[in-house]
């Protein structure tokens, strides 16, 4: 099975800076192939090497950032169709959206993100943005599952319209073994599973490149640990956002983010 990487610069309406995220993840995953083609020896990259196709969306014209939603939702649809594995490194949250909008009921999205996408309080606009899209999905929206997030202010209520679960930082803090356990619990009932990585999800220490720094976020430890119990054949994509590279420090989170996507491509196709 190939991988399909689409690069989805989009971040309009919240955290401009994150299109450029996209795009330098892009770069990593074309360093990552040539640097494995240099090598006269066998090494690990072989395996997905010419298997990766990268595709890199632009939106520099009136035309392209009108069309974005329906413009990633084909892309979307062509790549699940081809049963591409799809990895889609997108700008902000919000480009994440076409994802959501066609992958349908039946599949689960394990979802890493500090902020639950259903903000309407009083500050937050109403309109489409990166922090409520989730409201504005057209339905049937997949079966929606938090893990790490930081909300103080959402009701339960609220929350339980369109998230199935929730499973709070402090949730992974005392008791990461029982969240990974109900996950994989959860995953048995779906009939595909998508991993949704708003990087803002992990702790601004190890991850400083966002707009909305969340303190008691997790660990990349605790991070790789439910990624490795969660994964199986059902997953079929992982999207990653909200990484604005003109806010990292040092590169560190750049350096997590590319040693994530070396990962996600060796436990696909190794
Ligand atoms: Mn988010």
């Amino acid at each position: 099975m190939r991988t399909h990487a689409i690069i989805f610069p989009f971040e309009l309406f919240g955290n401009g800076g994150t299109g450029a995220g996209a795009q330098l993840l892009g770069d990593v995953l074309r360093e990552m192939v040539d640097d494995g083609e240099k090598e006269s020896r066998t090494t690990r990259s072989s395996a997905y090497r010419d298997k990766l196709r990268v595709k890199e969306f632009g939106f520099e014209t009136l035309e392209e950032v009108a069309n974005w939603r329906s413009t990633g939702r084909a892309a979307v649809k062509k790549s699940l169709a081809a049963k591409d594995f799809l990895l889609w490194l997108g700008g902000n949250h919000l480009s994440a959206l076409p994802v959501y909008e066609e992958l349908g009921a039946d599949t689960l999205v394990i979802q890493f993100d500090a902020h639950l996408d259903i903000y309407n309080l009083h500050d937050c606009t109403s309109e489409l943005s990166h922090g409520n899209f989730l409201l504005h999905a057209e339905k049937p929206l997949p079966r929606v599952v938090n893990i790490g997030s930081r909300d103080l202010f959402l009701s339960a209520k609220h929350v339980g319209r369109t998230y199935e679960k929730v499973f709070p930082a402090a949730a992974v803090a005392t008791n990461l073994a029982g969240v990974i356990a109900e996950c994989v619990q959860r995953a048995g009932s779906a009939k595909q599973i998508w991993i949704d990585i708003d990087v803002d999800v992990i702790d601004p220490a190890f991850c400083p490149a966002v707009h909305q720094p969340l303190p008691f976020g997790l660990m990349p430890m605790q991070l790789l640990a439910v990624l490795e119990a969660i994964w199986s054949e059902k997953v079929i994509g992982v999207s990653i956002v909200e990484f604005d590279p003109g806010r990292d420090t040092g590169d560190t989170s750049l350096n997590l983010l590319g040693w994530l996507l070396e990962w996600l491509l060796l436990k696909h196709h190794e």
